[in-house]
C-alpha cells in the first residue's frame, strides 16, 4: 500500500456562467453579465492577473493535440472542434477535470492553481469515462486513502497496471467473503442476450458479491477497496457492477473473449478493473493477444484458433501479483463502440489456485448515477497536489 493520508476532496466548481442568452429587452444587461462572467472564468483559468495561456488539447484516449487559447472565446472554439458533444470536460494528466463547457453556454473551472502554458489537457466528451492517457513514466495516483503507482502496459488495447492497491489482508477478506458462494462460472451463449452456459470456454468458479448481503467486518473492507478502485478509475463507485470473484483450480482457464458484446447487460462495460487477489500459483497469466498488432481481429473463433485459446508468448502477458489491479478500457474512448483490441484470456493454471475479481464500470450505471446525483456525478476526480512522476 502507498502512504496513507486523509480522504481527498473533489474540487469545487467555483465559476459557472451563461454566455448565450440575450433577448431584445434585456440585451444590454445580459451582454454586461456575459462580459463579467467571461472575465471571471478567464481570470480563474489564467490565475490572478497572469497572462492568457495557450494549452494543448488532446482527445480523451489519445490522438492529435491542437492548441487552445484560454481567452474569452475558448468555449466556442472547443465546441466547433467537437460539434456533436453536449458537454466537454478538459482534464489534466493527473486525472482531474480542470474546466468544462456545455453546448448551452455553461462553463466552469475547478479551484486549481493556474494552468502552466503549453500543458496538455484531455477532452472528455459527454457521458463517457476518463481514459488514463498512456505514459512512459510510472505515475503516482491519489486514490483517496493511499497513493498507488500506475504503469501503462499497452495503448492498444489500453491496459494499465496499478501496483499495491489492495493489502494482503484486504485480498484475503475478499476471498473469504466469496468462498461460501462460489459456483461454476458461466458465459453468455453466442447470439443470446440472457441464456448462459457453463464449461468451456470458461471453466473457473465465480461468486457475485453484493455489499448489501455482506456483514461486518468484510462489508467495510469491500466498501473500502471498491471506493479506492473507483477513485483510481476516476469514476463514481455506483457506476460499477457488483464485484465478481473468480477462482481457477489447476487446468482451469477462460479462453479468449472480450468483456463487452451484443447483450445490453454487458455492451456498456466501458472499463474492467481486474483485481489480482493472490500470486502463489503457476500459470494463470492474463494475455492480450492483439497488443502490438497493427489491426485487431474481430472473430472469436479465429482469435482462439490462431492463439491456441490462450498463450503467453506474444501480445501482452500479465503475471498476476497480489494486490495489483489491471485496468483495461473495452470501448473506444469518447464512444460506446467496442474496441476489438481488447481480446484477453486467462491461461491454464498449472499448480495452486488463482484468485481474481472483476469490477466492471458500465455506461448504463454511469447514466443512472448522473440522473441521481447530477451532470458530472459519474466522474470522481481527485485533487492530486504534489503528485508527480517517477523515473
Ligand atoms: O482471470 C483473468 O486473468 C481474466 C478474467 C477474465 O477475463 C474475465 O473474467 O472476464
Amino acid at each position: 500500500m502507498g502512504k496513507t493520508r486523509g480522504l481527498a476532496k473533489p474540487p469545487t466548481a467555483s465559476t459557472t456562467t451563461t454566455t448565450t442568452t440575450t433577448t431584445r429587452a434585456y440585451g444590454l444587461a445580459a451582454a454586461a453579465l456575459v462580459a463579467v462572467a467571461a472575465a471571471l472564468v478567464a481570470t480563474q483559468l489564467r490565475g490572478s492577473g497572469g497572462p492568457v495561456v495557450e494549452v494543448a488539447v488532446e482527445p480523451n484516449g489519445g490522438g492529435e493535440p491542437s492548441t487552445l487559447t484560454l481567452d474569452g472565446s475558448w468555449q466556442s472554439v472547443l465546441h466547433a472542434r467537437y460539434p456533436e458533444a453536449q458537454r466537454i470536460g478538459l482534464w489534466d494528466r493527473h486525472g482531474v477535470e480542470v474546466m468544462w463547457s456545455s453546448a448551452d453556454g455553461q462553463s466552469g473551472a475547478a479551484a486549481a492553481p493556474p494552468l502552466p502554458a503549453g500543458c496538455t489537457l484531455y477532452a472528455v466528451l459527454d457521458e463517457f469515462p476518463w481514459v488514463w492517457p498512456g505514459s512512459p513514466e510510472i505515475r503516482t495516483v491519489d486514490v483517496g486513502d493511499a497513493h498507488v503507482r500506475l504503469e501503462t502496459l499497452s495503448v492498444a488495447p489500453r491496459v494499465l497496471l496499478a501496483h499495491g492497491v489492495l493489502s494482503e489482508e484486504e485480498c484475503d477478506a475478499v476471498r473469504s467473503t466469496a468462498t461460501p458462494s462460489m459456483e461454476q462460472s458461466t458465459t453468455l451463449v453466442k447470439g443470446q442476450t440472457t441464456v448462459v452456459q457453463a464449461g468451456a470456454p470458461r471453466t473457473s468458479s465465480t461468486a457475485w458479491l453484493k455489499i448489501a448481503d455482506t456483514t461486518e467486518p468484510e462489508r467495510s473492507v469491500l466498501e473500502r477497496v471498491q471506493r479506492r478502485v473507483a477513485m483510481l478509475a476516476r469514476l463514481h463507485v455506483g457506476s460499477a457492477e457488483n464485484m465478481q470473484v473468480l477462482r481457477y483450480l489447476p487446468g482451469e482457464h477462460y479462453h479468449y473473449h472480450t468483456d463487452t458484446g451484443g447483450s445490453p447487460s454487458i455492451a456498456g462495460r466501458a472499463l474492467t478493473a481486474l483485481f489480482y487477489l493472490n500470486h502463489n500459483f503457476s500459470g494463470g497469466e492474463t494475455n492480450f493477444p492483439m497488443a502490438r498488432r497493427a489491426e485487431p481481429m474481430n472473430n472469436v473463433y479465429r482469435v482462439r484458433e490462431e492463439f491456441h485459446n490462450c498463450q503467453v508468448d506474444s501480445g501482452l502477458t500479465v503475471r498476476p501479483q497480489q494486490g495489483s489491479v489491471l485496468l483495461f478500457y473495452n470501448l473506444a474512448p469518447n464512444s460506446a463502440t467496442k474496441d476489438f483490441f481488447t481480446w484477453h484470456g486467462s491461461c491454464d493454471v498449472e499448480s495452486g489456485e488463482k484468485w481474481a475479481a472483476n469490477f466492471w464500470f458500465h455506461l448504463n450505471l454511469m447514466s443512472a448515477v448522473r440522473k441521481r446525483f447530477g451532470t458530472r456525478a459519474h466522474q470522481f476526480p481527485a485533487r492530486t497536489e504534489g503528485v508527480g512522476e517517477e523515473g
